[in-house]
């Protein structure tokens, strides 16, 4: 932890900001206050008094202080910035933030990290979440993403319980292994994300040495009303550097705030990290002929068949002035979309398209939209909603709450027009879990990884499996064997080390 740097000077900078001036203290009805520094009593010794308002004001609003940790992402690390397009893309999308090269749209981010609590670890082997909020004329879109293009799952029926095995045993309390090994292998689609996850790149090395992806297949929508299907990536210009387990574990302890302060300083003193934004776009034509399913989630698309394109560039420059009211109100959902960009059929996708705007308005009330860093203060925003509670703005004041209507209401366009498709199917449950689970994993043993890596993540594995039951040992050696034999090999080798070492200590 650096010593007296930007975090940690935040209140000296403040004051002089101040000008070592304090302001008038009030309660939160403004009224000024005469003596903060003891509470209204019937006599010295006296009870205090049902009158001290100025007790009762603070101590009631002090245990309503906080709202719901978001279920998954509950730690994290937020800032803003903007984003300039550098290519012109229009001939495959028409949204706002890529209409003209040149174009700067505000940016807000939010990283984290997905299983712990919002008081654990930074550097915790996880996904990093990389969310970022595009504030453009035609209102926000969130692109949602991780710092993986793929997931655990490709069916979003699963997610609940998968999450519950990556949380506390509802007994113990504990994280759980045999929940974690379980599930991993009864559900093998989670083979190729659990193999990135165990490779050294599970353990970024704070949030600015990282990429992130849009990972689900998205829709693009030109002016012309053509479309393609699209992969969002955004890659980091400070370059990757992951830390290793046992780097990683040490700032478990010694700096669990790591990823944060980074970020905080780094912003603080003018070095602004930036990525660069392409997509990878896909006809439907090729969609149909594709070997896989270009909307499963839990495979990438090749970059030699489907290059990358370039399309701009983030810089985050600014940090938040408050992280209660800009970091933990921070409210992203995949469906806050804009015209030109539209949903695939991926399931993750349309599960998710649900699930965020729900979780928002149990977590910050039905008018979440209405707090000031989720407001699209870009676009003005005009509809037939009306009240709810914590109601913060004029509730658009004498216009018509009513539609169709005579009086100069609203009105709809078909300009913005979503693509029309079919749905060829026949509707029913289709179970996904044979869908080829291993070709992609064995390609990232074999030709992303380097040797090194290999090492490390045999090491990674087999240090966090070796705590579940045997045979759900066994059954992850079955199961990495299947991506490439050396893997399930060096696994049971190293399991095996694990087990020598265990007994060892067990005899002395
Ligand atoms: Fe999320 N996810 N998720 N997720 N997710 C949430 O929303 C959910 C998934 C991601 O910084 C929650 O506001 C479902 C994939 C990020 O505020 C919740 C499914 C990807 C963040 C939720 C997924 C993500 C979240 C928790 C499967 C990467 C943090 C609180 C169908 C592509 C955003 C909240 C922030 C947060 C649901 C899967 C990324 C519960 C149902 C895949 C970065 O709504």
């Amino acid at each position: 932890m650096a010593n007296r740097d930007k975090a940690a000077r935040q209140l000296e900078d403040h004051c002089t900001a101040q000008k070592g001036k304090s302001d008038r203290l009030t309660t939160s009805t403004g009224c000024p206050i005469d003596n903060k520094l003891a509470t209204m009593t019937a006599g010295a010794r006296g009870p205090v008094l049902i009158q001290d308002f100025v007790f009762t004001d603070e101590m009631s609003h002090f245990g309503r202080e906080r709202i719901p940790e978001r279920v998954v992402h509950a730690k994290g690390a937020g800032a803003f910035g903007y984003f300039e397009t550098t290519h012109d893309i229009s001939k495959y999308c028409k949204a706002a933030p890529f209409e003209s090269v040149g174009k700067k749209t505000p940016v807000a981010i939010r990283f984290s990290t997905v299983g712990g609590e919002s008081g654990s670890a930074d550097t915790a082997r996880d996904p990093r979440g990389f969310a970022v909020k595009f504030y453009s004329e035609d209102g926000n879109w969130d692109l949602v993403g991780n710092n993986t293009p793929i997931f655990f799952i490709r069916d979003p029926m699963f997610f609940p319980s998968f999450i519950h095995t990556q949380k506390r045993n509802p007994v113990t309390h504990l994280k759980d292994p045999d929940m974690f090994w379980d599930f991993i292998t009864l559900r093998p689609e989670a083979t190729h994300q659990v193999s990135f996850l165990f490779s050294d790149r599970g353990t970024p090395d704070g949030y600015r040495h990282m990429n992130g992806y849009g990972s689900h297949t998205f829709k693009l929508r030109n002016k012309d009303g053509e479309y393609v299907f699209c992969k969002f990536h955004f890659k980091c210009d400070q370059g990757i550097k992951n830390l290793n387990r046992h780097r990683a574990g040490d700032l478990s302890a010694t700096d669990p705030d790591y990823a944060i302060r980074d970020l905080y300083n780094s912003i603080a003193t003018g070095n602004f990290p930036s990525w660069s934004l392409h997509i990878q776009v896909m006809t439907q034509e090729q969609a149909d002929k594709h070997r896989d399913n270009p909307f499963d989630l839990t495979k990438v698309w090749s970059q030699k068949e489907f290059p990358l394109l370039p399309v701009g560039k983030m810089v985050l420059n600014l940090n938040p002035k408050n992280y209660f009211a800009e970091v933990e109100q921070i409210a992203f959902s995949p469906a806050h979309m804009i015209p030109g960009i539209e949903p695939s059929p991926d399931k993750m996708l349309q599960g998710r398209l649900f699930s965020y705007s729900d979780t928002h308005r149990h977590r910050l009330g039905t008018n979440y939209l209405q707090i000031p860093v989720n407001c699209p203060f870009a676009a003005r925003t005009r509809s037939y909603q009306r009240d709810g509670p914590q109601c913060v703005t004029d509730n658009q004041g004498g216009a018509p709450n009513y539609f169709p209507n005579s009086f100069t209401g609203p009105m709809d366009s078909k300009s913005y027009e979503q693509t029309k498709f079919t749905c060829p199917g026949e509707a029913a449950r289709y179970e996904t879990g044979d869908d080829d689970n291993y070709t992609q994993a064995g390609i990232f043993w074999r030709d992303v990884l380097s040797e090194a890596d290999r090492e490390a993540t045999v090491d990674n594995m087999a240090s966090h499996i070796k705590d579940a039951a045997e045979y759900l040992q066994k059954r992850t050696v079955v199961q990495w064997g299947k991506c490439d034999e050396d893997w399930g090999k060096r696994l049971e080798a190293k399991l095996a080390e694990y087990k020598t070492q265990a007994s060892a200590t067990a005899n002395l």
